[in-house]
């Protein structure tokens, strides 16, 4: 019997995901949708799905087992509780939530239902790169982990929606989540340049440079570029004590023309994440027809939380910017 998913939130994330949970992976159907624009959810909704205006009517319906949340961050918060209240399994996108205060009502609650029911769009943990690179270094040949360079271009983002905030708390957080992961570390404070200012967004702030200092002593450093035009860029190298390992150049159909031999670039997240973005959900799918979650928890949305906070301190402090954590409930052990 097929997982009945809800979809809540029907913009551009929340449409490639339907498309995948209708039309790429199995065991599951979108058997209902919402969007504070009731148009947008209608022109997204598979056959036979419900639309509802009122997402917190979506969780709590017997048309879904489970939830899938693609709205906008600050309204995370409000449709993880009601899920947690209601018990069903919820895959949300990232940001988890958008503030310190929030994170920790998600945890709380999740703690307290006792089982793990988030699943966070972390979709860089399912990518066969970042797999195959997380594998050199857990293996222990080059030695520890000192430094990691994490390179994260966006071709554009949309103007007047996407405000200076956002690199940080928006985009940051998979740097932030894929350093923590792939160095198996905690960020502990954070630095934040601004290099010379980019004209092409007007005055949205672009790009960074921040500097994750991790517990362990290795440091990340991340560019952040979000109009730079050309492509979707994403890059990541880790530095050991004996050895570089890092991420490959995509293969791609190399075009010879009169104007010289070039190779394509992803122009979004869309198409530079396919894979891992369908690898994701297969295991969401699986842990969710279970009634529970997997990889990248509340915990993890938590700690990309609070390096957005102290990253965004950083920018107007100029300084390093200490994180403190509480202590990890045993759910996420
Ligand atoms: P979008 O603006 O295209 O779509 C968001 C949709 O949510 C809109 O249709 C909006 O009307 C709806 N919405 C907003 N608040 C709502 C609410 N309270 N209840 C119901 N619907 C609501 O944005 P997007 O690019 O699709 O991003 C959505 C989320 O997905 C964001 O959290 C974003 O950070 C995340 N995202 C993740 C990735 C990734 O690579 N994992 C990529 C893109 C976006
Ligand atoms: C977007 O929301 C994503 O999550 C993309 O992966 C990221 O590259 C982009 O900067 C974000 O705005």
């Amino acid at each position: 019997m097929s997982l009945k998913v809800g979809v809540i939130g029907t913009g551009m994330i929340g449409q490639d995901h339907i498309r995948r949970l209708t039309k790429v992976l199995s065991g599951v159907a979108v058997t209902a949708v919402a969007d504070i624009s009731r148009e947008r959810a209608e022109a997204a909704a598979p056959d036979g799905a419900a639309v509802f205006d009122d997402p917190l009517a979506l969780i709590a319906s017997d048309t879904v087992d489970a939830v899938v949340i693609c709205s906008w961050g600050p309204a995370h918060e409000e449709q993880l509780l009601a899920c947690i209240n209601a018990g069903k399994p919820v895959f949300c996108e990232k940001p988890m939530v958008t503030s310190e205060e929030s994170a920790l009502n998600v945890i709380k609650a999740e703690t307290a239902f006792g089982r793990r029911l988030v699943q966070v769009g972390f979709m860089r943990r399912f990518d066969a790169d970042y797999r195959r690179l997380k594998a050199v270094i857990d293996g222990g040949t080059l030695g520890a982990p000192l430094m990691y360079k994490s390179v994260h271009r966006n071709a554009s983002v949309p103007a007047g929606l996407y405000t200076s905030d956002m690199p940080l708390n928006d985009t940051l957080v998979h740097d932030a989540d894929i350093s923590r992961w792939l160095l198996s570390d905690e960020v502990t404070g954070v630095e934040v340049r601004l290099p010379r200012h980019s004209t092409i967004g007007g005055d949205l702030r672009d790009p960074h440079i921040v500097l994750l200092h991790c517990a362990s002593g290795a440091i990340v450093i991340v560019e952040i570029s979000v109009n730079i035009a050309y492509g979707y860029d994403i890059r990541g190298e880790v530095s050991c004590e004996t050895g570089v390992a890092a991420l490959p150049n995509r293969p791609a159909t190399v075009v010879s023309d009169a104007y010289g031999t070039r190779q394509a670039i992803p122009e979004d997240w869309r198409e530079r994440f396919i894979e891992a973005y369908d690898q994701e959900f297969r295991e969401w799918i699986v842990a969710a027809a279970q009634g529970t979650a997997t990889g990248p928890s509340a915990w993890d949305g938590y700690a990309s939380t609070l390096v957005a906070d102290a990253a965004l301190r950083a920018v107007e402090s100029g300084a390093h910017e200490k994180i403190s954590m509480i202590e990890k409930p045993a759910l996420y052990a």
